[in-house]
């Protein structure tokens, strides 16, 4: 398939591609595949005002009919994972089998939600007063502003669309200017099932494409009661800043620097999988790539010299063709930043394996990078950023105790492992002494969570949580009703007031 068959496949027109002030590359040979036109500010405006009057109307479908769209939204999803995979896989540079299951991601959620749909439960709570019941409902928020990132284009905005939706939400997404193709697809697969659906209200699911400045005008319009966004750190705090000025809510899901604490009766063979599909997967671009890996001193040598080899022999390039494992980065940009960070890890007397450009005969345009592993001497302050790209740092430990402390001893909180076959040190590291991230896993990498538990982190991920678990509070507001069914007027705390 040419990239054009795959942008055609998934009905993107070619007067949709061009004569547009926004240009968009694919990392798989840096060319430019697409030329769009963006929204203005005012454009968003008009947007918000229209998912406004849509909330007017969505808050009193019923939830569970609510979740007859985004069932439609799934069964679409599932008609077109192939080629919206592809698509993911064109646009962002991940291989095919990450696209696929990016895709797989978005109908897994989908399905969650129309389950969810008919379980919006709220309490029933017992009262202090005689005759008097109390409850908790959840209502629909409002408008949700939804900004993701070019890593997952598609995935994070699935997993809050869906839920928005059931939970009465109108949504407008802001995907990343680096991957706007992967959300305008993503809408023609929606307004096919909204189509289906019949008599969903205008303007209840819309993208807007542009840079940052319309990202601002969904974070500071007061009609948008949730804004959920993916990115980086310093984006969180430029949105959080925005939404606390006006009391609006936001849902963040910011950077990693996620860690696994390899102990001595770990299964190296489980171990190694683990390690290098969570350390190179996505070319090191996911939020949960694996970046430093903590290993006990016993296992050390024979450990990094597995890995070493491995790292010899991962096959890299065009992330569409079979057998490939990693893709290029995104830009050069990336590519910048990952020789950065890799000169300064040298400069703090880190060893590294492998890095350096790949593929430049072949693709003089695109960002190819061979993954690196560094030996770190200690986590100096370049080990406790995250760059976005493959650089797995490994680190010596000692105690568990000191293995913990290295692990926490990052700004960031969202995802982390342990790989051991002692129960006492798994339940150690999963406590409240233990990993301080927001998810933990034993035995399985820090990568790749599956939607139905809650997804996000602590400390400077953002504290945000997305997709399974009761993610869909963040969504609706919690009314507490008291309800007094006799004919007395008790007050709460026993409190006389005669009058
Ligand atoms: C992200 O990188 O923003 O756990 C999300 C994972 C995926 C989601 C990553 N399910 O790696």
């Amino acid at each position: 398939m040419t990239f054009q068959d795959i942008l055609a496949a998934c009905g993107l027109s070619s007067d949709m591609l061009a004569g547009g002030d926004l240009a968009v590359s694919t990392p798989v040979d840096g060319s430019i595949i697409a030329r769009l036109r963006t929204h203005s500010s005012g454009d968003v405006e008009t947007a918000i005002d229209a998912a406004r009057t849509a909330f007017g109307t969505w808050r009193q479908v019923p939830a569970p009919r609510r979740g007859e769209l985004v069932r439609l939204i799934g069964e679409e999803l599932r008609a077109d994972k192939e080629k919206l995979g592809a698509l993911v896989s064109l646009e962002c540079g991940k291989i095919l089998q990450e696209g696929l299951g990016e895709v797989q991601e978005m109908i897994d959620i989908c399905d969650f939600a129309v389950g969810l749909s008919r379980q919006l439960y709220g309490l029933t709570i017992a009262s202090e007063r005689p005759g008097h019941a109390m409850r908790e409902t959840w209502h629909p928020m409002g408008v949700c502003g939804i900004i993701t990132a070019f890593n997952f284009p598609v995935a994070p905005w699935c997993w809050n669309a869906a839920l928005a939706l059931v939970c009465g939400d109108p949504i407008i997404w802001k995907p990343s200017e680096k991957t706007p193709l992967t959300a305008l697809a993503t809408q023609k697969i929606c307004e096919r099932a909204l189509k289906r659906f019949g008599d969903a209200p205008e303007g209840l699911i819309q993208t807007v494409i542009g840079e940052r400045q319309i990202g601002e005008v969904l974070t500071t319009s007061k009609s948008v009661a949730v804004v959920s966004a993916t990115g980086s750190v310093r984006m969180g705090k430029a949105v959080s800043v925005a939404l606390a000025q006006r009391f609006g809510r936001c849902i963040l899901e910011l950077g990693g620097n996620n860690a696994m604490i390899v102990a001595p009766t770990a299964d190296l063979e489980m171990a190694i999988r683990a390690i290098v599909f969570s350390a190179v997967g996505t070319a090191g671009q996911r939020c949960t790539s694996l970046r430093r890996l903590i290993v006990h001193d016993s296992i050390y040598d024979q450990l990094v010299a597995r890995l070493k080899t491995t790292y010899d022999g991962l096959p890299i390039g065009n992330p569409l063709e079979d057998g490939v494992l990693v893709g290029p980065l995104i830009d050069s940009d990336a590519a910048a930043a990952m020789d950065r960070a890799l000169e300064q890890a040298k400069a703090d007397g880190g060893q590294v394996h492998g890095s350096g450009p790949a593929l430049q005969d072949d693709y003089p345009n695109a960002a190819y990078a061979r993954p690196a592993i560094v030996e770190m001497p200690s986590q100096t302050a370049i080990v406790c950023e995250e760059t976005f790209a493959p650089i797995l740092y490994v680190m010596k430990y000692d105690t568990l105790d000191g293995a913990i402390a290295l692990h926490n001893a990052v700004p960031q909180g969202l995802s982390s492992c342990i790989f051991s076959t002692d129960v006492r040190e798994t339940e150690t590291f999963l406590s409240s002494v233990g990993s301080d991230c927001g998810i933990a896993n034993v035995n399985i990498g820090p990568s790749g969570a599956e939607i139905g538990g809650a997804f996000g982190g602590e400390k400077d991920t953002g504290g945000g949580r997305e997709s399974g678990s009761d993610a869909w509070k963040g969504y609706m507001r919690r009314q507490t009703n008291t309800i007094n069914y006799s004919r007395d007027l008790p007050l709460a705390q026993g409190i006389t007031f005669d009058i």
